[in-house]
């Protein structure tokens, strides 16, 4: 088995490590650990002094730098969903650079951006500057600017594909999501409160800005606060599917579910210069 490569110090509080062939930026700081690895600028775990991680990561993720990773927080864009290849879009599947770090006693702020190359024309054929900025500090913030730096407008759909770390899928509330979703492109209206038995995949259209994830088991409520999405999204795969998927353990769905914050159906416009920020922040409130 190969040795773990040895952190290199970039602060007090920075390093950079390598898992598999990817490089991944760690924080420890007295407050809070994370990590984020710089294939997708993707979140791979977040937790507070003396709390249970906020953030589930699949034991089996894929970290050979060839198919997205599982669990964290993906970034989807510059679409959601499969309407186009790669699924969620090729962001969470390039390497990121990362820009700065600043840190203080709350926490550290850590920037990375992705801009356009031959390969993301070939796939999407546009100019754009992308930043994901993480504000990890005893609550954790992260929000994806996207700027056009093309000369003609163009429209961008994604997500922030948080996948939660919870006690049990069985017992968990999730309150502000509203009554209307889309399941499988189909509109519906909830009358009851979700009942995890089966695979729940849905496009909140009508969520509220804050949306209330109560854990019985672990004890905690988080809240999670979105801004510049048109829905919520919540996914969870159950036992028929994550024993299909390679890259997550049979028993896995139980202790993990997503609430994403998503803009669905490429419905931002965005003018030549302009910019858009969509962001999510998960704060404990109990
Ligand atoms: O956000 C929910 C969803 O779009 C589901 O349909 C499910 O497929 C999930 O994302 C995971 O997608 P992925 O491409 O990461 O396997």
């Amino acid at each position: 088995m190969p040795l773990p490569h040895t952190p290199i110090s970039l602060s007090d509080y920075v390093s950079v490590s390598e898992q598999g062939g990817i490089k991944i930026i760690q924080i420890k700081h007295p407050k809070v650990s994370a990590s984020i690895s710089l294939f997708g600028a993707h979140l791979l775990h977040f937790q507070p002094k003396g709390q249970e991680d906020f953030i589930w990561m699949s034991e089996k993720a894929d970290f050979s730098g060839k198919t997205p990773l599982r669990g964290g927080i993906p970034l989807c864009w510059p679409w959601f969903g499969k309407s186009s290849l790669p699924s969620h879009g090729f962001a969470r599947n390039a390497i990121w650079t990362l820009k700065e770090h600043r840190e203080n006693e709350n926490g550290v702020i850590l920037s990375m951006t992705l801009e356009d190359s031959p390969h993301t024309r070939e796939i999407w054929p546009h100019a754009f500057h992308l930043e994901a900025q993480f504000e990890i500090t005893e609550d954790l913030k992260v929000s994806l600017i996207s700027s056009n730096t093309d000369q003609v407008p163009y429209e961008i759909g994604g997500a922030l594909h948080t996948y939660l770390n919870i006690g049990n899928i069985r017992n968990i509330e999730i309150s502000g999501l509203g009554k209307e979703y889309l399941e499988r492109g189909l509109p519906k209206t909830s009358l009851e409160n979700i009942i995890f038995n089966q695979e729940i995949d849905r496009i909140y259209t009508q969520a509220d800005n804050e949306i209330i994830l109560d854990d019985k088991e672990f004890k905690r409520q988080i809240k999670i606060t979105n801004a510049g999405h048109n829905a919520v999204v919540l996914w969870n795969p159950d036992a028929t599917l994550s024993q299909q998927m390679q890259d997550m353990a049979d028993e896995s769905y139980k202790t993990m579910v997503c609430l994403e914050s998503c803009i669905h159906d490429r419905s931002v416009l965005l003018q030549p210069g302009q910019k858009h920020t969509l962001s999510t922040r998960l704060s404990r409130t109990s």
